[in-house]
């Protein structure tokens, strides 16, 4: 029986952990490319990390910034497909590692593609690309032909990214595909992205485990969708018959405050706003206690203010669409949070660390 196998770089992440389940439910061999820590990093995948349960899924060891080893890797798996999902992802410390950021996302994709057009033998490649290269945008909503304007190092490593991959499709005739995806969430986000903690911060209010949630811009506008979802779009965008780009994205738009109210709804609290700019606070009304204040430590230097998908080329050319609503995704994470925080609670500790992120 012979298996598709594909690399996935990234997955100890987010959208590698619901990649790699996908895969292996449809028969791949999946070989997941893991960097070195001195903690395990492993929380996403380990349940699919036993050989008994899926004999076809193997972990190796690297990093982004290693072209030699990304290369031998290569060479020894002979992959059909990779997937290019490692990435320093977080906007907010990429203005404070902005080299390291071009370093990982940028050379990292690089890597990959002068590795393959180095090969004899055929390979996809999928490169992770972000809607916020669309940064302080130009027209909106946003689709495959809108002009570029990255806010950020993140946003400007991912342009170079997408370009390059774009070069390697059309010079030296790589089959390589840019997925320009838009915000997307799920319980495994990571704590310190909004919506995450928004959802970890109320679930642990709710239980008395925190006084307070604290966010920076409240009125930043995104195009939110569930990460599951959009994994199955990544896939069939290198399955699709030619190599090319595609934005994938809800089409909906919500504000940070209004992703408050929602998880605010879950848990019963009915939130209204006070004040306006550093002074708004919102209010449980039903308690009268303040919830949430804004604080400008987690303002950026560069803001991107609305970010709106237009993915009719994902709906009509992959017959791709999102399954899950924006109530719906803010619902599963809050339920996922909150039995997180039951745990904290009967165990009288932090499940996972309480540092307060500077971003
Ligand atoms: P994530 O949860 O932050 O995962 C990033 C992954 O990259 C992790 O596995 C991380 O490993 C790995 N990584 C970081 N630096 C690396 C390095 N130097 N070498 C090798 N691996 C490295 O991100 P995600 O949300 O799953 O996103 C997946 C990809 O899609 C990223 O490229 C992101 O930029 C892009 N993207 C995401 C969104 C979104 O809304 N989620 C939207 C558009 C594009 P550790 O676990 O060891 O940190
Ligand atoms: O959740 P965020 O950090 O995500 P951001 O910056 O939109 O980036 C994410 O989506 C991109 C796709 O557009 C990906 F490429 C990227 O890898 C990442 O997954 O912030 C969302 C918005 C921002 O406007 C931010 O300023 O929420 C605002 N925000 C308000 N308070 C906050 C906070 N963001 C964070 N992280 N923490 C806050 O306290």
């Amino acid at each position: 029986m012979s298996f598709k196998k594909a690399i996935i770089s990234g997955i100890t992440g987010q959208d590698g952990s619901y990649l790699a389940e996908l895969l292996l439910s449809k028969g791949y061999e999946v070989y997941g490319l893991q960097r070195r820590a001195s903690l395990p990093n492993t929380e996403r995948i380990d349940h699919l990390y036993s050989n008994v349960e899926h004999p076809n899924f193997f972990m190796m060891y690297a990093d982004l910034t290693d072209a030699d080893n990304l290369n031998r890797i290569i060479q020894k798996v002979q992959p059909n497909e990779i997937y290019n999902l490692g990435a320093q992802s977080h906007v907010g410390v990429s203005f404070d590692v902005p080299e390291y950021t071009m370093n990982v996302n940028a050379m990292g994709a690089l890597h990959f593609l002068e590795a393959i057009r180095n090969q004899n033998f055929p390979v996809r490649f999928y490169q992770a690309s972000s809607s916020e290269m669309f940064g302080k945008v130009l027209a909106t909503p946003q689709n495959e032909t809108t002009p570029f304007n990255p806010q950020s190092p993140y946003g400007l490593s991912k342009v170079c990214a997408f370009y390059l991959t774009k070069m390697y499709r059309t010079g030296f005739g790589v089959f390589a595909s840019n997925g320009i995806l838009f915000n997307h969430e799920s319980p495994r986000r990571g704590l310190n992205f909004v919506t995450r903690k928004i959802t970890l911060g109320l679930a642990r209010l709710k239980l008395g485990l925190q006084p307070l949630l604290r966010l920076g811009n409240l009125n930043a506008v995104r195009d939110w969708g569930f990460s599951k979802d959009y994994v199955e779009a990544i896939w069939r965008i290198v399955q699709y018959e030619k190599s090319d780009d595609f934005v994938v994205a809800t089409g909906e738009t919500h504000t940070v405050r209004e992703f408050v109210e929602a998880v605010g709804r879950f848990h019963g609290f009915d939130i209204v706003w006070q004040g306006a700019g550093l002074d708004e606070k919102g209010i449980n009304r039903k308690t009268n206690q303040t919830i949430v204040e804004v604080d400008p430590i987690f303002f950026r230097p560069n803001e991107v203010d609305l970010l709106q998908g237009d993915a009719h080329k994902a709906k009509k050319l992959l017959g791709w669409q999102p399954k899950t609503t924006f109530s719906e995704l803010a619902s599963i994470m809050a339920e996922s949070d909150l039995a997180l925080a039951e745990q904290e609670f009967k165990l009288g500790k932090p499940v996972v660390s309480q540092r307060r992120f500077a971003v």
